[in-house]
């Protein structure tokens, strides 16, 4: 029997040449957490509040801006500061899917300014290179990662396998700045991607608008991934805290597996 070993987080940081998953992978391997929280909240306070908490827990904090009522560039000026605090990343879950100058202008201009606060974002490949050179010019001189969506966790979606390995292919050519991928499962054999899978639980199941749920073993073991994602099953937990505990467990069992 050949027994193959498997790249740590750290081995496979030398191995990347976006700065960011460098980085990403050695604050997984020294703070030992693979969980990133999808802060699905509508306001500042309760967005603060949540990375303050939970900030100890884990790698990356992801955020949906554009659900946030009383936005202020003064908001993420503070989040910034709870992320050096607690030592995470946070990720704007733009997901850009427009032609390369007009995302160059979203990621950088409008009310959120989102490539001053955010560390990593995420993009559709659907447009084709473009978007990933239009995000790069404001992107790379700030050291920032992208993910590309390379699969979605809902129920029935257009994603086909040739999408997603076209995705893949894109991703290619741009080491410096494509980070890894949003996916169920891991993708190529090139250790330097990295993956993060949305659309997990504890128990598996699905909500009632298409969003489906595999657990951190699945996705971590069975699929190969590396972070979970984890929103609403932290969220509406009676104490988060000990929920994304729970998770953050969970999903350093699995990769330590
Ligand atoms: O755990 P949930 O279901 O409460 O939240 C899942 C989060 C949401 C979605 O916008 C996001 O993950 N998401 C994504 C991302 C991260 O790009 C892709 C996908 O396929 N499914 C998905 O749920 O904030």
């Amino acid at each position: 029997m050949t027994i193959r070993k498997q790249l740590s987080y750290a081995d496979r940081a030398a191995l990347c040449a976006n700065p960011l998953a460098q980085q990403l992978f050695l604050l997984m391997h020294t703070k030992k957490t693979n969980l990133a929280l999808s802060a699905d909240v509508t306001t500042c306070a309760a967005l603060l509040e949540l990375a303050d908490k939970l900030g100890p827990e884990i790698c990356v904090l992801k955020t949906h801006i554009d659900i946030v009522t009383d936005f202020t560039l003064d908001f993420t000026k503070k989040l910034v500061k709870l992320a050096r605090q607690h030592q995470f990343f946070i990720f704007e879950d733009r997901k850009f899917a427009d032609i390369g100058n007009t995302v160059k202008l979203q990621y950088e201009q409008g009310i959120y300014h989102i490539s001053e606060w955010a560390d990593i974002i995420n993009a559709h490949s659907l447009p084709g290179p473009g978007i990933i050179s239009g995000l790069a010019q404001i992107g790379l001189p700030k050291k920032r990662g992208l993910l590309l969506l390379a699969e979605m966790s809902t129920a029935n979606n257009l994603f086909t396998a040739d999408y997603t390995q076209e995705t893949v292919h894109m991703a290619e050519q741009f080491p410096e700045f494509v980070m890894g991928f949003i996916a169920q499962k891991k993708l190529s054999s090139d250790p330097k991607w990295i993956y993060m899978t949305p659309g997990v639980q504890l128990a598996t199941g699905k909500d009632s608008l298409g969003q489906q749920y595999i657990t951190p073993q699945k996705a971590l073991i069975d699929n190969g991934s590396d972070i979970i994602i984890v929103g609403r099953g932290i969220l509406q937990a009676q104490d988060p805290l000990a929920e994304a505990k729970k998770y953050r467990q969970a999903g350093w069992d699995a990769y330590c597996n």
